[in-house]
């Protein structure tokens, strides 16, 4: 079906229903990808648009309790407010001082507020800015003015818009499948939605339209609600945007833990950019997407981003966890990152101010590469491609190894030198309980965010062989590859004499560790430790960090020549077990950015069949956690399954020494979403395919 999907697209004609269900349940999401962005660069070129906005919510007292929402509070319920005029006026003035071209006010329903009260604030947020855009009032809180006041939705708009109202937002709209709808909202039905949105459209107030997903709602609720939205606008041409949101799933009544994933979210706006034919722009609403998200959405068929926003409520009452505010600079920053064309825009999508541009990236010509294999234009042009593209040339690779369909994660009680006794305890009761195949590693990193002095030699050697002498059946392997270094420097050793005892002590395997940072050694001095590892027979994994300046773009230099150097030994050794890709610490990495360098090294390195993403433990990308423990919307839910999607088949390791179910669940979605199978990682890099979740 793909295929007559794609010929479709290119004469332009218009997808059926049964088609979209195909793109959302079967198809190939990076193929649909692709066919998004290049329908969204025939519509919308290279433009992304932004706006500068301010959020403006009056009160948030409501009659409703609609499932879903963390926002709305009854009168005398703790956390209710209504703001008065002063608290309205400062509000304004200060859209005012920032130069919002469009406030955007929308509020719960207010049992005591007449119209005249809306009357009287429209009016005043006019009087204090009167070239504002005021895009105002969802049709559920017109329903609710209009039956109060006893006028019909048409009497009520041309009051409204007569004193100051300029558009409608797209809210309420939710899922217009009555049977969700009924499930999860008591509010007006989709009928009636419609028919506000098709009044407002007659009496020439433009209006924006959303979708709720994330849900209890199937693919085919989704593709049944963008029917109606797509009818009405063949009907009026009054829609000026589509905008997916993606449901928060705290502090409502769902009973839902976790958030969208991110390969959810990308489907869904690629899907509705080729779905809605008769729609110039699908939003990426960054406030509810993450702004990682919302950047990576820019090539796969968003061409907006909304706005600074400033002061936002709905979302992250019920756990947003983007933060409420964005700086113009950031935007386009954000635009310009993902290779696209910034531009400001106002309400009706007009441009306004002059469009940023973004800058090619080339690798500097001077730049020192020791085996420099790959030519400039080659690198140049990967690191140039949309990160769309580089994820179907990533995947139309195919390795023979029948291990690429199975991602992995290896499962490893760790120790750190030091209590080798308790540990012993610890790790004997725990691997008698454990109910998966593990290992053990030993760790020479004191902790995950410190690096530590080297350990004594000795004491490793000696707690190696305890363990060996309890657990002769285990596999051992050793991570701290750059502090072996340090240890054979230290002891005045050769490193290749340290590896061939740490072979002989039946290791089966050393890797980098997250926490120390390799930059600092030279590229043959990174080599030579490698090499002498697989002279003794003990594999490798070789981390390679991907150094991004704040404000700045990936130093793809010295990534691509750790990948030529890397790729160079694996051709004389055969000893690298995998690549693991990381950013480097104090780096501003973006998910969009670490995906592209995951496909480059994919298309790049096609000696090295397995690459890791250790994204549960990467700091950096985790800062969004803010609800440990419950479920949370870190880049483990987030990226992880997207970096399955770009060349990912491993997932690094998992300590065992705690309870892991939470990463365990996440990884295996992760999988699972990518219609891949789940194994875990066995000795030297054996898969073994596992079921976690009967
Ligand atoms: O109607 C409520 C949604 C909407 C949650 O028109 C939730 O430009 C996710 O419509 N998780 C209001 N979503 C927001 C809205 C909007 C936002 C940005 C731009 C525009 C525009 C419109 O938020 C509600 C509801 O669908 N919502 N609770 C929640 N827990």
């Amino acid at each position: 079906m793909l295929t007559e999907i794609k010929a479709k697209i290119k004469n332009k004609s218009r997808l059926n229903e049964s088609e979209a269900n195909y793109l959302f349940n079967e198809a190939s999401f990076i193929e649909t990808a692709q066919l998004a962005h290049e329908a969204n660069k025939r519509i919308n070129e290279e433009t992304i648009f932004y706006n500068v906005n301010r959020h403006l919510n009056p009160t948030n007292i409501c009659v409703m309790s609609c499932k879903f929402c963390a926002f709305a509070k009854k009168p005398r319920e703790k956390g209710a407010y209504e703001y008065d005029f002063d608290e309205i006026r400062s509000r304004v003035l200060k859209a005012k001082e920032s130069c919002a071209t469009e406030i955007h006010m929308v509020g719960g329903l207010h049992p005591r507020w007449k119209l005249d009260h809306y009357i009287d604030i429209i009016k005043l947020v006019k009087e204090i800015y009167p070239t504002v855009h005021l895009k105002a009032f969802t049709a559920v809180e017109l329903d609710w003015l209009a039956r109060k006041a006893k006028l019909s939705m048409e009497q009520l708009l041309l009051i409204l818009k007569e004193n100051g109202l300029d558009s409608i937002p797209g809210g309420g709209a939710e899922i217009f499948s009555e049977i969700i709808r009924n499930k999860i909202t008591a509010k007006l039905n989709s009928e009636k939605w419609l028919a506000i949105h098709r009044t407002a459209h007659k009496i020439g107030i433009r209006s924006n339209c959303t979708m709720l997903y994330g849900h209890v709602e199937s693919f085919e609720d989704r593709v049944h609600h963008m029917t109606q939205l797509r009818n009405l606008q063949d009907e009026t041409k009054g829609f000026n945007v589509f905008i997916p949101l993606a449901f928060q799933p705290h502090n409502n009544h769902m009973g839902i833990k976790d958030y969208t994933c991110g390969l959810d979210d990308l489907k869904t706006i690629a899907i509705a950019r080729l779905y809605l034919d008769n729609f110039k722009h699908i939003k990426a609403y960054w406030i509810m997407l993450t702004q990682d998200i919302a950047q990576i959405a820019t090539n796969f068929g968003a061409n907006d981003l909304d706005g600074t926003v400033v002061e936002e409520k709905i979302s992250s009452m019920a756990g947003g966890t983007s933060g409420g505010s964005l700086s113009k600079d950031q935007i386009i920053s954000l635009i310009n990152k993902a290779q696209k064309d910034a531009q400001e825009r106002n309400s009706i999508y007009e441009a306004i101010s002059t469009k940023k541009k973004y800058k090619t990236i080339n690798i500097q010509k001077n730049f020192l590469r020791p085996n420099k294999k790959f030519s400039n234009e080659n690198i140049n042009r990967l690191i140039n491609s949309s990160l769309v593209q580089l994820g179907l040339e990533s995947e139309n690779i195919k390795f023979e190894t029948n291990q690429n369909d199975l991602i992995s994660v290896a499962l490893n009680f760790e120790y750190t030198p030091g209590s080798l006794d308790s540990a012993m305890s610890a790790y004997t009761s725990i691997s008698q309980n454990y109910k998966y195949p593990h290992g053990l590693m030993i760790n020479l990193c004191e902790s995950q965010y410190t690096r530590s002095a080297p350990p004594s030699w000795a004491k490793v050697v000696d707690d190696l062989n305890t363990f060996k002498q309890n657990f002769p059946n285990q596999s051992i392997s050793i991570r701290g590859l750059k502090i072996l270094w340090q240890i054979a420097q230290k002891q005045k050793i050769d490193i290749k004499n340290l590896f061939k005892e740490i072979s002989q002590l039946g290791v089966k395997s050393i890797e980098s560790s997250l926490f120390e940072s390799e930059s600092t050694l030279t590229n043959s001095e990174i080599i030579d430790l490698h090499a002498a590892a697989h002279q003794n027979d003990l594999p490798t994994i070789a981390k390679i960090e991907i150094s991004c300046p704040p404000n700045g773009t990936i130093m793809w230099d010295s990534f691509i020549t750790r990948l030529e150097i890397f790729n160079q030994l694996q051709e004389q050794t055969k000893g690298i077990m995998a690549y693991m890709l990381q950013p480097a610490s104090n780096s501003n990495l973006m998910s969009l950015e670490y995906l592209k360098a995951l496909s480059i090294t994919k298309i790049l390195s096609q000696q090295v069949t397995e690459i890791i993403s250790p994204i549960p433990v990467i700091p950096s990308f985790n800062k969004a956690e803010t609800m440990k423990d419950t479920f949370f919307c870190s880049q483990t839910n987030k990226l992880l399954p997207l970096c399955v999607l770009f060349g990912s088949t491993d997932f690094g390791n998992i300590k065992i020494n705690t309870s892991n179910e939470k990463d365990l669940y996440y990884l295996n979605k992760a999988v699972r979403a990518n219609k891949k199978n789940f194994a875990l990682r066995l000795n030297r890099f054996m898969k073994k395919e596992f079921n976690l979740f009967h």
